[in-house]
């Protein structure tokens, strides 16, 4: 009898790397090549050493690591050997760390031989079982126990509805949410865009990008295994690294302050760029200033898309010039096969042109968020179309323009902040009454967090004290880049605070 098709995302993506498993998959900054073979071995290792963990199926296996080849290979190996994949943002402190561990109950907890002392107590607490240590120079507990394992492993059989991987994304009330993605979600996306952004035999991808998000974790890692497409891995975005690998690659993906930084180096010319072929931007509005400023300088359009960790990439700008062009402002048309619509608070679709609610429906829509069934229920439809949060408007040649947010949210350089979570810590701190923490204009961020808390009677707190307190318990990108101490907040008729009037205040705070 035949075996049945095994919908694991890793055996979408093994079937991608060339039939020569010597070439190179994988080069970094310090020069190390690894070959196909190598991710193909080293992911079973590590696999072989999950899979002797004797931990349950569904185990979550969660990573607070430095971006280095070996934690994409730990992602890798979860995938292949059938476990959960739950990536945590390097900037996360403690507090942050101890709700998702508590919060996603991992089995095993992956972290930097730096953080090992305080993670490693504060995942015992939570009941993990299995902490192991990943340096970015190869060093750690997990590679020295992997190595002893065998380097072949029979990719774990999975339905595409099976949970792949568990992605936090901070919720509207201060509390982050997990979303479920399957092997399916990923591995449908994954196909869609190495079709509709026409991945080449030649191609090679700058990967600049963090991986603990979507952006550098699934879109560019998954487009360039599927494709067999060798990475210029850089462990963090350096401009000058992207420019000088510029001529030796063809794809690259970024958030906007990459862009925008990119464009400040001489360096950035369109001798560099003559032999690349597509520059994509995502998880942030991309400026249509920097749109132009980068056609001028490198003669490239870039593509923008749209996308959201749960649901992955939702549409995006044309890639092969019979699909249209590529409309700057605009995140362009639903992906093949993925529905998006503009409604109404009604959820009734409104004409092309009009404003409304942005909704999206398909095969790379999560199921729901971890333990949240409520919450899940709350952002479905009841015809089942998911609600983003996003606001936007469809031209007569179904190009979406998002243009704003219904969803309390900042995105400042790429990373969500969810002004409930920060006002939370601050409305807790000494001599704060209440606070609004809104984001404004920021010339390199795209939006820079900022805050404003009211004092008590008495009370004189003051923005440094105040911001070096939140620097020890949030990710740094979400502390507020400015403080202000005011006597009352803006409000309506209905005892609202007024963000919008907040905003408008401080709109040129950070220039025009
Ligand atoms: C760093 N800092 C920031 C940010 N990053 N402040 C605000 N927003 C930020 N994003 C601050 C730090 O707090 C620190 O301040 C100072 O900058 C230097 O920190 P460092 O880590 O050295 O910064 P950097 O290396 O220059 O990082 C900037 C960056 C990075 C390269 C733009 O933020 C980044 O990689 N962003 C990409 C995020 C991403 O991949 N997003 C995709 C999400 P201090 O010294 O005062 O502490 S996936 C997604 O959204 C969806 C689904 C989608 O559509 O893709
Ligand atoms: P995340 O929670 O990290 O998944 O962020 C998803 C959100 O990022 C979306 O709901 C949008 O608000 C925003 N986003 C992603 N790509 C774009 C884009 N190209 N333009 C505007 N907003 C975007």
């Amino acid at each position: 009898m035949a075996e049945p098709h095994n919908e694991n995302l890793f055996a979408a993506l093994r079937a991608g790397f060339p039939a020569d498993l010597d070439r190179a998959a994988i080069e970094t900054e310090t020069g190390l090549v690894y070959t196909w073979r190598d991710l193909e071995r080293g992911s079973a290792m590590i696999a072989n050493l999950l899979a002797s963990l004797e931990i349950p199926a569904g185990s979550r296996i969660a990573a607070h690591t430095d971006k280095s080849v070996e934690a994409l290979l730990l992602y890798l190996a979860t995938l292949r050997a059938g476990f959960v994949y739950l990536p945590l943002n390097t900037a996360y402190q403690q507090a942050e760390l101890d709700y998702f561990i508590g919060n996603a109950e991992p089995a095993v907890v992956v972290c930097s031989p730096r953080t090992f002392p305080w993670l490693s107590k504060l995942a015992f607490q939570r009941g993990v079982k299995h902490v192991f240590t990943l340096g970015d120079d190869r060093s750690g507990t997990l590679l020295e126990r992997a190595s002893h394992f065998p380097d072949t492993h029979a990719i774990a059989p999975k339905r595409a509805d099976e949970l792949a991987a568990i992605l936090y994304t901070s919720g509207t009330t201060g509390r982050s949410k997990g979303a479920m993605l399957s092997h399916g979600n990923l591995a449908s996306n994954a196909r869609t865009l190495k079709d509709y952004w026409d991945w080449q035999p030649g191609d090679v991808l700058i990967h600049a990008l963090p991986i603990f998000h979507v952006h550098g974790l699934f879109v560019a890692s998954h487009g360039a295994l599927l494709n067999g497409s060798t990475m210029l891995w850089l462990s963090k975005f350096e401009p000058k690294w992207v420019i000088e690998r510029l001529p030796r690659a063809t794809v690259f993906m970024g958030v906007p302050t990459l862009y925008v930084r990119l464009l400040q180096e001489p360096g950035l010319t369109r001798a560099a760029c003559a032999g690349m072929r597509l520059f994509i931007s995502g998880s942030a509005p991309l400026l249509i200033e920097t749109f132009r400023d980068w056609q001028q300088r490198t003669g490239h359009t870039i593509l923008e898309r749209y996308g959201m960790s749960e649901t992955v990439m939702l549409t995006s700008n044309p890639c092969k010039p019979q699909d249209g062009d590529r409309l700057g402002g605009t995140v362009g048309r639903a992906l093949p096969g993925v529905g998006v619509r503009v409604v109404d608070d009604a959820d009734r679709a409104v004409p092309v042109g009009e404003i409304g609610n942005v909704q999206v429906k398909g095969p790379n829509v999560f199921g729901g968020y971890w333990r949240m069934p409520e919450k899940t229920a709350e952002e479905f439809t009841p015809d089942g179309w998911f609600k983003t949060g996003d606001v936007g408007r469809f031209d007569a040649n179904g190009y979406l323009t998002i243009v704003g947010r219904s969803k309390d949210l900042i995105i400042s350089g790429g990373y969500n902040v969810y002004p409930a979570e920060i006002e939370g810590y601050l409305n807790e701190m000494p001599g704060v009454g209440e606070s609004a923490v809104i984001g404004v204009p920021h010339p390199d961020f795209g939006e820079a967090v900022i805050a404003v808390v009211v004092r008590r009677a008495e009370a004189h707190p003051e923005e440094a004290a105040l911001v070096a307190a939140l620097k020890g318990r949030i990710a740094n990108y979400k502390v507020p880049k400015r403080v202000f101490v005011v006597d009352e907040l803006p409000r309506n008729q209905m005892g609202k605070v007024q963000k919008n009037l907040l905003r408008a205040e401080h709109a040129k705070l950070f220039g025009a």
